[in-house]
Protein backbone atom coordinates (compact mmCIF):
# COMPACT_ATOMS: atom_id res chain seq x y z
CA UNK A 1 0.00 0.00 0.00
CA UNK A 2 0.86 3.64 -0.75
CA UNK A 3 0.46 5.97 1.65
CA UNK A 4 -2.69 9.06 0.43
CA UNK A 5 -2.74 7.63 -2.66
CA UNK A 6 -6.37 6.97 -3.96
CA UNK A 7 -6.78 4.66 -6.57
CA UNK A 8 -10.53 5.01 -7.16
CA UNK A 9 -9.84 8.76 -7.83
CA UNK A 10 -7.22 8.01 -9.79
CA UNK A 11 -8.83 6.02 -11.84
CA UNK A 12 -11.71 7.88 -12.34
CA UNK A 13 -9.28 11.03 -13.26
CA UNK A 14 -7.38 8.32 -16.05
CA UNK A 15 -10.63 6.94 -17.54
CA UNK A 16 -11.72 10.40 -18.48
CA UNK A 17 -8.47 11.39 -19.84
CA UNK A 18 -8.52 8.21 -22.17
CA UNK A 19 -12.18 8.49 -22.81
CA UNK A 20 -11.87 12.07 -23.88
CA UNK A 21 -8.87 11.48 -26.23
CA UNK A 22 -11.10 8.29 -27.88
CA UNK A 23 -13.52 10.52 -28.71
CA UNK A 24 -11.08 13.07 -30.33
CA UNK A 25 -9.56 10.34 -32.21
CA UNK A 26 -12.03 8.06 -33.59
CA UNK A 27 -13.65 9.67 -36.76
CA UNK A 28 -17.41 10.55 -36.63
CA UNK A 29 -20.07 8.72 -37.42
CA UNK A 30 -20.84 9.94 -40.76
CA UNK A 31 -20.22 9.12 -44.42
CA UNK A 32 -21.33 6.54 -46.79
CA UNK A 33 -19.86 3.74 -44.39
CA UNK A 34 -21.35 5.73 -41.10
CA UNK A 35 -22.20 1.89 -40.07
CA UNK A 36 -19.08 0.44 -39.55
CA UNK A 37 -17.86 3.86 -37.58
CA UNK A 38 -21.29 3.18 -35.78
CA UNK A 39 -20.46 -0.41 -34.26
CA UNK A 40 -16.60 0.69 -33.53
CA UNK A 41 -18.05 3.55 -31.09
CA UNK A 42 -20.46 1.29 -29.79
CA UNK A 43 -17.82 -1.42 -28.79
CA UNK A 44 -15.64 1.05 -27.78
CA UNK A 45 -17.88 2.74 -25.29
CA UNK A 46 -19.99 -0.06 -24.23
CA UNK A 47 -17.61 0.44 -20.51
CA UNK A 48 -14.63 -0.95 -19.92
CA UNK A 49 -12.06 -0.47 -17.87
CA UNK A 50 -9.00 1.21 -19.78
CA UNK A 51 -7.13 -1.28 -18.02
CA UNK A 52 -4.10 -1.13 -20.65
CA UNK A 53 -4.34 2.69 -21.44
CA UNK A 54 -3.96 3.40 -17.68
CA UNK A 55 -1.28 1.09 -17.41
CA UNK A 56 0.45 2.79 -20.26
CA UNK A 57 -0.20 6.22 -18.59
CA UNK A 58 0.41 5.09 -15.28
CA UNK A 59 3.83 3.43 -16.74
CA UNK A 60 4.94 7.12 -18.46
CA UNK A 61 4.55 8.58 -15.03
CA UNK A 62 6.60 6.14 -13.24
CA UNK A 63 9.63 7.34 -15.34
CA UNK A 64 8.88 10.95 -14.61
CA UNK A 65 7.05 11.78 -17.98
CA UNK A 66 3.28 13.36 -18.62
CA UNK A 67 0.49 11.11 -18.86
CA UNK A 68 -0.81 13.09 -21.66
CA UNK A 69 2.47 12.08 -23.85
CA UNK A 70 0.95 8.78 -24.45
CA UNK A 71 -2.23 9.38 -24.83
CA UNK A 72 -1.96 8.16 -28.58
CA UNK A 73 -0.35 5.32 -27.42
CA UNK A 74 -2.68 4.66 -24.72
CA UNK A 75 -5.84 4.83 -26.97
CA UNK A 76 -4.30 2.35 -29.88
CA UNK A 77 -4.36 0.14 -27.01
CA UNK A 78 -7.56 0.35 -26.17
CA UNK A 79 -8.52 0.18 -30.01
CA UNK A 80 -6.72 -3.20 -30.40
CA UNK A 81 -8.29 -4.68 -26.72
CA UNK A 82 -12.02 -3.60 -28.37
CA UNK A 83 -10.90 -5.09 -31.57
CA UNK A 84 -9.98 -8.35 -30.06
CA UNK A 85 -13.12 -8.32 -27.52
CA UNK A 86 -15.38 -7.82 -30.62
CA UNK A 87 -13.84 -10.80 -32.89
CA UNK A 88 -13.31 -13.18 -29.34
CA UNK A 89 -17.26 -12.90 -29.45
CA UNK A 90 -18.25 -14.10 -32.91
CA UNK A 91 -19.97 -16.91 -33.77
CA UNK A 92 -16.48 -18.81 -34.84
CA UNK A 93 -14.73 -17.85 -31.55
CA UNK A 94 -16.30 -17.80 -28.49
CA UNK A 95 -20.01 -17.07 -29.63
CA UNK A 96 -21.39 -15.05 -26.73
CA UNK A 97 -23.91 -12.74 -26.65
CA UNK A 98 -23.26 -9.91 -23.78
CA UNK A 99 -19.83 -8.44 -23.30
CA UNK A 100 -19.25 -5.19 -20.97
CA UNK A 101 -23.00 -5.35 -20.27
CA UNK A 102 -24.13 -4.99 -23.02
CA UNK A 103 -25.04 -7.30 -26.27
CA UNK A 104 -22.24 -7.97 -28.22
CA UNK A 105 -20.64 -6.29 -31.37
CA UNK A 106 -22.27 -8.67 -33.57
CA UNK A 107 -25.97 -9.24 -31.77
CA UNK A 108 -26.47 -5.39 -31.74
CA UNK A 109 -25.65 -4.84 -35.67
CA UNK A 110 -24.78 -8.14 -37.41
CA UNK A 111 -21.79 -10.54 -38.00
CA UNK A 112 -20.16 -8.95 -41.06
CA UNK A 113 -20.89 -5.34 -39.49
CA UNK A 114 -18.88 -6.56 -36.54
CA UNK A 115 -15.65 -8.15 -38.43
CA UNK A 116 -15.19 -4.63 -39.95
CA UNK A 117 -15.97 -3.01 -37.08
CA UNK A 118 -12.98 -4.83 -35.27
CA UNK A 119 -10.75 -4.50 -38.90
CA UNK A 120 -12.03 -0.84 -38.61
CA UNK A 121 -10.30 -0.22 -34.75
CA UNK A 122 -7.21 -2.41 -35.62
CA UNK A 123 -6.70 0.03 -38.36
CA UNK A 124 -7.36 2.87 -36.61
CA UNK A 125 -4.85 1.94 -33.92
CA UNK A 126 -1.82 2.25 -36.37
CA UNK A 127 -3.05 5.46 -37.85
CA UNK A 128 -3.65 6.97 -34.19
CA UNK A 129 0.04 6.10 -33.69
CA UNK A 130 1.26 7.61 -37.60
CA UNK A 131 -0.67 10.44 -37.06
CA UNK A 132 0.63 11.45 -33.73
CA UNK A 133 4.20 12.23 -35.11
CA UNK A 134 4.31 15.49 -34.80
CA UNK A 135 3.88 15.25 -31.37
CA UNK A 136 7.19 13.42 -31.13
CA UNK A 137 9.29 16.36 -33.13
CA UNK A 138 12.96 15.00 -32.45
CA UNK A 139 11.59 11.86 -31.02
CA UNK A 140 10.21 9.60 -33.75
CA UNK A 141 12.63 7.08 -33.14
CA UNK A 142 10.37 6.03 -29.79
CA UNK A 143 7.30 6.46 -31.79
CA UNK A 144 8.54 3.82 -34.46
CA UNK A 145 9.87 1.80 -31.62
CA UNK A 146 6.59 2.13 -29.74
CA UNK A 147 5.03 1.54 -33.00
CA UNK A 148 6.76 -1.73 -33.60
CA UNK A 149 6.70 -3.18 -30.22
CA UNK A 150 2.52 -2.57 -30.39
CA UNK A 151 2.53 -4.65 -33.88
CA UNK A 152 4.30 -7.54 -32.72
CA UNK A 153 2.84 -7.89 -29.18
CA UNK A 154 -0.95 -7.27 -31.20
CA UNK A 155 -0.23 -9.95 -34.21
CA UNK A 156 0.94 -14.07 -34.91
CA UNK A 157 3.78 -13.20 -32.35
CA UNK A 158 1.67 -12.17 -29.75
CA UNK A 159 -2.35 -11.86 -29.06
CA UNK A 160 -3.42 -13.33 -32.20
CA UNK A 161 -0.43 -15.85 -32.08
CA UNK A 162 -2.01 -16.91 -28.02
CA UNK A 163 -5.73 -17.01 -29.55
CA UNK A 164 -5.10 -19.46 -32.37
CA UNK A 165 -3.15 -21.60 -29.59
CA UNK A 166 -6.09 -20.86 -27.40
CA UNK A 167 -8.80 -22.63 -29.98
CA UNK A 168 -6.06 -25.32 -30.97
CA UNK A 169 -5.72 -26.27 -27.34
CA UNK A 170 -9.49 -26.84 -26.56
CA UNK A 171 -11.01 -29.78 -25.22
CA UNK A 172 -7.56 -31.50 -24.90
CA UNK A 173 -5.26 -31.60 -21.78
CA UNK A 174 -3.01 -28.91 -21.90
CA UNK A 175 0.38 -28.82 -19.66
CA UNK A 176 0.65 -25.79 -16.86
CA UNK A 177 3.77 -24.62 -19.39
CA UNK A 178 1.45 -24.48 -22.30
CA UNK A 179 -1.32 -22.90 -20.51
CA UNK A 180 1.63 -20.04 -19.55
CA UNK A 181 2.56 -19.79 -22.92
CA UNK A 182 -1.24 -19.18 -24.44
CA UNK A 183 -1.89 -16.61 -21.86
CA UNK A 184 1.73 -14.77 -21.95
CA UNK A 185 0.67 -14.46 -25.96
CA UNK A 186 -3.35 -14.05 -25.59
CA UNK A 187 -3.60 -11.90 -22.84
CA UNK A 188 -0.16 -11.01 -21.43
CA UNK A 189 1.63 -9.71 -24.63
CA UNK A 190 -0.93 -6.34 -25.17
CA UNK A 191 -0.96 -5.91 -20.85
CA UNK A 192 3.34 -6.23 -20.79
CA UNK A 193 3.74 -3.71 -24.19
CA UNK A 194 1.56 -1.15 -22.36
CA UNK A 195 3.77 -0.54 -19.59
CA UNK A 196 6.88 -0.83 -21.95
CA UNK A 197 5.12 1.62 -24.38
CA UNK A 198 4.14 3.48 -21.36
CA UNK A 199 8.24 3.77 -20.16
CA UNK A 200 9.30 4.28 -23.25
CA UNK A 201 7.40 7.37 -24.20
CA UNK A 202 7.67 9.03 -20.63
CA UNK A 203 11.50 8.98 -21.34
CA UNK A 204 12.53 6.01 -19.20
CA UNK A 205 16.05 4.63 -19.98
CA UNK A 206 16.88 1.11 -20.48
CA UNK A 207 16.89 -0.11 -16.79
CA UNK A 208 13.68 1.51 -15.96
CA UNK A 209 12.02 0.57 -19.42
CA UNK A 210 13.37 -3.46 -18.56
CA UNK A 211 12.12 -3.04 -14.78
CA UNK A 212 8.59 -1.82 -16.13
CA UNK A 213 8.55 -4.37 -19.13
CA UNK A 214 9.11 -7.04 -16.89
CA UNK A 215 6.34 -5.63 -14.15
CA UNK A 216 4.21 -5.53 -17.07
CA UNK A 217 4.75 -9.49 -17.45
CA UNK A 218 3.45 -10.31 -14.11
CA UNK A 219 1.01 -8.98 -14.11
CA UNK A 220 -0.50 -9.52 -17.27
CA UNK A 221 0.17 -13.10 -15.97
CA UNK A 222 -1.41 -12.36 -12.45
CA UNK A 223 -4.80 -10.81 -14.51
CA UNK A 224 -5.12 -14.02 -16.56
CA UNK A 225 -5.19 -16.52 -13.78
CA UNK A 226 -7.51 -13.17 -11.41
CA UNK A 227 -10.24 -13.42 -14.87
CA UNK A 228 -9.54 -17.41 -14.81
CA UNK A 229 -10.94 -17.53 -11.03
CA UNK A 230 -13.66 -14.79 -11.66
CA UNK A 231 -14.99 -16.86 -14.49
CA UNK A 232 -15.26 -19.26 -11.40
CA UNK A 233 -15.99 -17.50 -8.57
CA UNK A 234 -17.70 -13.99 -10.22
CA UNK A 235 -21.12 -13.23 -11.21
CA UNK A 236 -22.61 -12.45 -14.54
CA UNK A 237 -23.66 -8.76 -13.15
CA UNK A 238 -20.37 -8.12 -11.95
CA UNK A 239 -18.25 -8.97 -15.31
CA UNK A 240 -20.68 -8.07 -17.83
CA UNK A 241 -19.97 -11.24 -19.63
CA UNK A 242 -21.43 -15.23 -19.10
CA UNK A 243 -19.45 -16.86 -16.11
CA UNK A 244 -18.51 -20.22 -15.85
CA UNK A 245 -17.92 -20.42 -19.76
CA UNK A 246 -14.45 -21.48 -19.31
CA UNK A 247 -15.85 -24.74 -18.01
CA UNK A 248 -18.33 -25.09 -20.49
CA UNK A 249 -15.84 -25.08 -23.68
CA UNK A 250 -13.59 -27.51 -21.78
CA UNK A 251 -10.74 -24.58 -21.51
CA UNK A 252 -7.93 -25.14 -19.82
CA UNK A 253 -7.48 -22.79 -16.67
CA UNK A 254 -5.58 -21.94 -14.10
CA UNK A 255 -8.33 -23.15 -11.68
CA UNK A 256 -8.89 -26.13 -13.70
CA UNK A 257 -5.10 -27.21 -13.74
CA UNK A 258 -4.04 -26.08 -10.09
CA UNK A 259 -7.18 -25.94 -8.09
CA UNK A 260 -8.98 -22.22 -6.61
CA UNK A 261 -6.65 -22.07 -3.82
CA UNK A 262 -3.57 -23.13 -5.78
CA UNK A 263 -4.61 -19.91 -8.51
CA UNK A 264 -4.99 -17.86 -5.54
CA UNK A 265 -1.78 -18.41 -4.20
CA UNK A 266 0.05 -18.18 -7.56
CA UNK A 267 -1.93 -14.94 -8.25
CA UNK A 268 -0.65 -13.46 -5.23
CA UNK A 269 3.28 -14.38 -5.48
CA UNK A 270 2.88 -13.31 -9.09
CA UNK A 271 1.61 -9.43 -7.59
CA UNK A 272 4.25 -9.88 -5.11
CA UNK A 273 6.85 -9.86 -7.32
CA UNK A 274 5.44 -7.16 -9.63
CA UNK A 275 5.41 -4.41 -6.74
CA UNK A 276 8.88 -5.79 -5.60
CA UNK A 277 10.27 -4.70 -9.29
CA UNK A 278 8.54 -1.11 -8.75
CA UNK A 279 10.36 -0.74 -5.51
CA UNK A 280 13.14 1.90 -7.37
CA UNK A 281 10.06 3.98 -8.77
CA UNK A 282 9.41 4.81 -5.13
CA UNK A 283 5.98 6.61 -5.16
CA UNK A 284 6.20 7.64 -8.83
CA UNK A 285 4.87 4.06 -9.08
CA UNK A 286 2.24 4.36 -6.48
CA UNK A 287 -0.51 3.65 -9.22
CA UNK A 288 0.77 0.59 -10.71
CA UNK A 289 1.42 -0.29 -7.41
CA UNK A 290 -1.82 -0.17 -6.32
CA UNK A 291 -3.44 -1.11 -9.91
CA UNK A 292 -1.04 -4.84 -9.34
CA UNK A 293 -2.92 -5.16 -5.79
CA UNK A 294 -6.13 -4.34 -7.01
CA UNK A 295 -5.84 -7.98 -9.07
CA UNK A 296 -6.44 -9.70 -5.94
CA UNK A 297 -9.57 -8.12 -4.50
CA UNK A 298 -11.08 -6.68 -8.12
CA UNK A 299 -15.00 -7.92 -8.80
CA UNK A 300 -14.68 -7.35 -12.62
C1 LIG B 1 -9.65 -12.37 -31.62
C2 LIG B 1 -7.26 -11.88 -32.29
C3 LIG B 1 -8.24 -12.15 -31.25
C4 LIG B 1 -7.81 -12.21 -29.99
C5 LIG B 1 -8.68 -12.35 -28.85
C6 LIG B 1 -7.85 -11.08 -25.64
C7 LIG B 1 -8.51 -12.12 -26.44
C8 LIG B 1 -7.82 -12.56 -27.66
C9 LIG B 1 -9.71 -12.63 -26.12
C10 LIG B 1 -10.46 -12.23 -24.94
C11 LIG B 1 -10.91 -13.44 -24.23
C12 LIG B 1 -10.90 -13.17 -22.81
C13 LIG B 1 -12.19 -12.75 -22.20
C14 LIG B 1 -9.76 -13.29 -22.14
C15 LIG B 1 -9.64 -13.00 -20.73
C16 LIG B 1 -8.84 -11.80 -20.42
C17 LIG B 1 -9.42 -10.58 -21.02
C18 LIG B 1 -8.76 -10.04 -22.21
C19 LIG B 1 -10.46 -10.00 -20.44
C20 LIG B 1 -11.06 -8.75 -20.92
O1 LIG B 1 -10.24 -7.67 -20.59
P1 LIG B 1 -10.71 -6.57 -19.54
O2 LIG B 1 -11.14 -7.23 -18.27
O3 LIG B 1 -11.98 -6.02 -20.29
O4 LIG B 1 -9.65 -5.54 -19.42
P2 LIG B 1 -12.64 -4.55 -20.35
O5 LIG B 1 -14.00 -4.79 -20.92
O6 LIG B 1 -12.67 -3.98 -18.96
O7 LIG B 1 -11.78 -3.75 -21.26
Amino acid sequence: MTENFDLKAYLEEKRGLVNRALEAYLPAVRGPAFRVVQAMHYSLFAGGKRLRPILCLAAAEAVGGDASEALPVACALEMIHTYSLIHDDLPAMDDDDLRRGQPTCHKKFDEATAILAGDGLLTEAFYTLAAAAPRFEGREAVLLEVTELLAKAAGYQGMVGGQMLDLMAEGRRVTLKELETIHRLKTGALLTVATRAGALVGGGNRVEVTALTSFGERFGLAFQVTDDLLDVEGTTAELGKPVGSDEKRGKATYPALLGLEASRQWAQRLVEEAVAILSPFQDRAAPLRELAEYLLVRRS
